[in-house]
């Protein structure tokens, strides 16, 4: 983006403003961010790939892949500010590292339910791998319908000079849960729209229609199983 001359006194403004100790600061705590950042962005990789590794393996045993796609995602400072607002808590690198345990995320998309439980268990058994912390809303879905499989682990990854234990929050759901979420979350934060009670009920509905779609392909699954 080209700087026009009324951003290029906007920003001497805030140079003007701000005494060189201050902008100093400034640099100093973003550098510090970004580099925490990075170590997030190294432990989202590591368990991306413990994932990918598990796909090629199950999909060797058991002639077809359990995982349907993994996505990975750096949650950004605007988010990162809204939780610290949300929990009250002071914004410092510390409260970053302690407090928000979702900093990194990755989303792994199963077929049926069952692999679902089966590749988290083969994670868990990992001897690097800590859990910190399983939400099951499959088994207790929240009361708007959503499901997955939310779990928190605590991985290392190896500097030039250092091991560092980092947080990845782990979201695992099959095809029709990860369906229902992401029109979810496109209908509820449509702007300038209304969600009305009948679209919440609309909602529950259909949350409860991929519930019985999922435990009838998985009954499938483990019929054509055992004609094998
Ligand atoms: P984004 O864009 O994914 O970052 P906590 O982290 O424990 O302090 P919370 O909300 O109790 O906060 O955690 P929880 O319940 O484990 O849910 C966190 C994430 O799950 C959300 O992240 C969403 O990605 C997803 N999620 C939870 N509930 C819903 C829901 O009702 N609908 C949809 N579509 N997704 C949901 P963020 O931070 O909200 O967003």
């Amino acid at each position: 983006m080209e700087w026009t001359q009324a951003d290029e006194k906007i920003k001497n403004d805030i140079v003007d403003f701000f005494d060189k100790d201050t902008t100093c600061w400034i640099e100093e705590k973003a550098k510090d961010i970004a580099k925490i950042m990075s170590y997030y962005r190294c432990a989202m990789m590591e368990i991306e790939t413990k994932f990918k590794v598990l796909n090629i393996e199950y999909s060797l045993k058991n002639d077809r892949n359990p995982i349907s796609s993994i996505k990975t995602r750096l949650k950004d400072m605007q988010s990162i500010r809204g939780k610290f607002e949300r929990k009250s808590i002071k914004m410092s690198l510390e409260a970053l590292e302690k407090e928000i345990n979702d900093i990194a995320g990755v989303r792994v998309v199963c077929s049926f339910p069952a692999d679902v439980y089966e590749i988290a268990e083969a994670l868990l058994k990992q001897d690097d791998v800590r859990l910190i912390e399983m939400k099951d809303y499959i088994k207790n879905p929240k009361p708007n319908g959503y499901r997955s499989l939310h779990i928190i682990v605590e991985i290392p990854i190896f500097l030039s000079a250092e091991k560092k234990l980092m947080k990845v929050e782990i979201q695992l759901r099959t095809i029709a849960m990860d369906f229902w979420a992401s029109l979810e979350h496109q209908l509820r934060y449509k702007k300038d729209v209304e969600f009305t009670e009948e679209m919440a009920h609309e909602l529950m509905e259909c949350a409860s229609i991929s519930a019985t779609l999922d435990e009838r392909m998985d009954k499938l699954r483990n019929s054509v199983g055992n004609n094998e």
